[in-house]
């Protein structure tokens, strides 16, 4: 996880009547980081009960990252969104993510329906990218979380962007992820065709799997 508090951009630096908001930034970013750490623990949490009731963990791995200010700003150029404290964290609920990458695709919601069962966490947005996948052959389950962050001046609601995929599903976005921020590939579009096929191979592959997963433990549970 890349801790981008302290990177600030280079307009809130150079302009000095801008130092309240840079301390209004770092508390500001502070919530998020705090509201990942509150999640993360949750989820290991989870992942550990998991193992004790089933015998094997739910996550592979976790990723998490802080958006940096230069992408929170060009997020707000790019949707026209106000830059504004009260109002950005209800506009942009990805400024916090994390992403839980499980083996098999079934294991996509049972880790979804943990989360859901968390008396302090609410689901304000699912985005079901796994059933439905995005023409490009993007499959992910997306979650907006509002979790509680406490505070010296109360309890702060902040939202926090998890991203629930496969180890193949992931495996192929990220490569997908690295084309988009390539200008100077040449054959773009005939890479990106070849990425649509190549997430029906993962698709197919997550599948397969799945299903091998699922006789060995029906027949470990008849023995
Ligand atoms: P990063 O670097 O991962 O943060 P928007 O956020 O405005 O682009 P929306 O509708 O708010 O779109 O969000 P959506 O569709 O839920 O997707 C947000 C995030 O999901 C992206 O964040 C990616 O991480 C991932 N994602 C969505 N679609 C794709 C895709 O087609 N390919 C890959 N590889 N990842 C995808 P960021 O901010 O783009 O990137």
């Amino acid at each position: 996880m890349t801790d981008t508090t302290n990177n600030l951009p280079a307009q809130f630096v150079n302009d000095p009547t801008s130092l309240e908001a840079i301390d209004r930034f770092r508390s500001w970013m502070l919530n998020y980081r705090s509201a990942v750490q509150v999640v993360e623990t949750k989820i290991h949490y989870l992942d550990q009960e998991y193992q004790i009731q089933n015998g094997h963990t739910l996550v592979d791995s976790l990723q998490s990252r802080i958006k940096s200010p230069e992408s929170i700003l060009e997020k707000v150029q790019r949707k026209h969104l106000n830059f504004d404290f009260e109002t950005l964290p209800q506009q942009m609920h990805d400024i916090a993510g994390i992403r839980i990458i499980v083996r098999f695709e079934d294991d996509i919601l049972s880790m979804e329906r943990r989360l859901e069962k968390q008396p302090d966490i609410k689901i304000l947005n699912r985005k079901d990218y796994v059933s439905k996948p995005k023409p490009n052959g993007y499959r992910s389950l997306h979650l907006i979380l509002a979790v509680p962050v406490f505070l010296a001046a109360g309890v702060e609601e902040v939202t926090v962007e998890v991203q629930i995929r496969t180890i193949a599903m992931n495996f192929w976005a990220s490569l997908e992820h690295e084309l988009s921020y390539k200008k100077n590939v040449q054959h773009q579009d005939e890479l990106r065709h070849e990425l649509v096929v190549k997430a029906e191979l993962v698709h197919q592959l997550d599948q397969d799997m799945n299903a091998i997963k699922n006789q060995i433990r029906a027949e470990e549970k008849r023995s």
